[in-house]
């Protein structure tokens, strides 16, 4: 008894600790040239990337509330495995009792699990409404998965539809990450709602960026979809995760989260592009995020990106 007790109390203490940890680790960014922060995956991390967006921290919930339950069940039932083979060991509890049935237990061990999944259900059913509700977007992007790269195409933004590759290993440049870094990352706006529409023009993808709360299978002539809003600015990273063929780990997701005036403006930039029939130029939101920031600095009212600015990219 004495040393399930201390086993106990030892889970406890590490997931307690690991609970304290985790806000604790999600606090501080690496920030890339343009000063936004970096949310990549780093060594060692055993727990989701930090949530950046309404469903991934619903999911970071979920999956703590469920982890919880489960740690409850597995005590109770290591306690009590203890408890019988120390106190009904054959050496000192020879002859065993008869008993077949206890109406109370019976009736217990099948109403507190049915109480548990229930108390699971809930929450859970909860999310897959709120998962699958794209009313109120803010713009949508065709996500086009291919043999090995992605497609981005900003839906209601005339010719913005460019091609966006990993980087090689050799051509990386300093900041950049490695089998992540994109040659045209996703540019986005920061506090809006995105609906991603995701298909496919060969085999199977799936878009999945871990901190937004994105993961969706692109296939070939159906469109799925799924919407974030991601909390802040910054540079975000997933890959595709299904195996699809040779290059499979040659198709990173790189989602740049811009301020809206700053969006604004690299819209209204890719916008110029487009109609000259060239690919929005590379990394071109640093650029534009060092323009607003002199721009700050100088308090120059003509240098703001505002004037730029062009109407947002609304479709439905
Ligand atoms: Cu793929």
């Amino acid at each position: 008894m004495k040393r399930s007790h201390g086993f106990l109390i030892f889970g406890l203490g590490a997931a307690a600790l690991v609970a304290a940890a985790h806000p604790a680790l999600a606090a501080e960014f690496p920030k890339n040239s343009a000063g936004f922060p970096i949310h990549a995956p780093r060594p060692w991390e055993w727990w989701f990337q930090p949530a950046a967006s309404p469903i991934q921290k619903a999911i970071d919930w979920m999956m703590q509330f469920v982890l919880w339950i489960m740690f409850g069940v597995v005590a109770l039932v290591g306690v009590l495995l203890g408890i019988v083979m120390v106190r009904f060991h054959a050496s000192r509890h020879p002859v065993p009792t008869t008993t077949t049935h206890n109406t109370v237990i019976e009736v217990l061990w099948t109403v507190v699990p049915a109480l548990l999944l229930i108390v699971i259900f809930v929450p859970s059913l909860n999310m897959i409404y709120q998962q699958s509700n794209y009313k109120h977007r803010y713009m949508t992007v065709r996500v086009i998965g291919h043999q090995w790269f992605w497609e981005y195409d900003y839906l209601g933004a005339k010719g913005v539809d460019f091609t966006s590759y990993a980087i090689p290993p050799n051509q990386l440049k300093p900041g950049e990450i490695r089998q992540l870094s994109a040659d045209h990352p996703l540019v986005l706006p920061a506090g809006k709602k995105v609906v991603f529409q995701i298909t496919s023009k060969d085999v199977l993808h799936s878009f999945f960026i871990p901190s937004l709360g994105v993961q969706r299978y692109a296939i070939p002539g159906q469109i799925w979809h799924q919407w974030t809003q991601i909390d802040a600015p910054g540079v975000y990273y997933g890959e595709c995760n299904q195996i699809c063929g040779m290059n499979h780990d040659d198709m990173p997701i790189e989602v740049v989260a811009l301020p809206m005036k700053q969006f604004q403006a690299w819209l209204a930039e890719a916008k110029k592009d487009a109609a000259q029939g060239n690919v929005p130029k590379v990394h071109k939101y640093e650029v534009l995020a060092e323009q607003a920031a002199k721009a700050k600095a100088a308090a120059l009212p003509g240098v703001t990106l505002a004037s730029a600015a062009a109407p947002p990219a609304v479709t439905h």
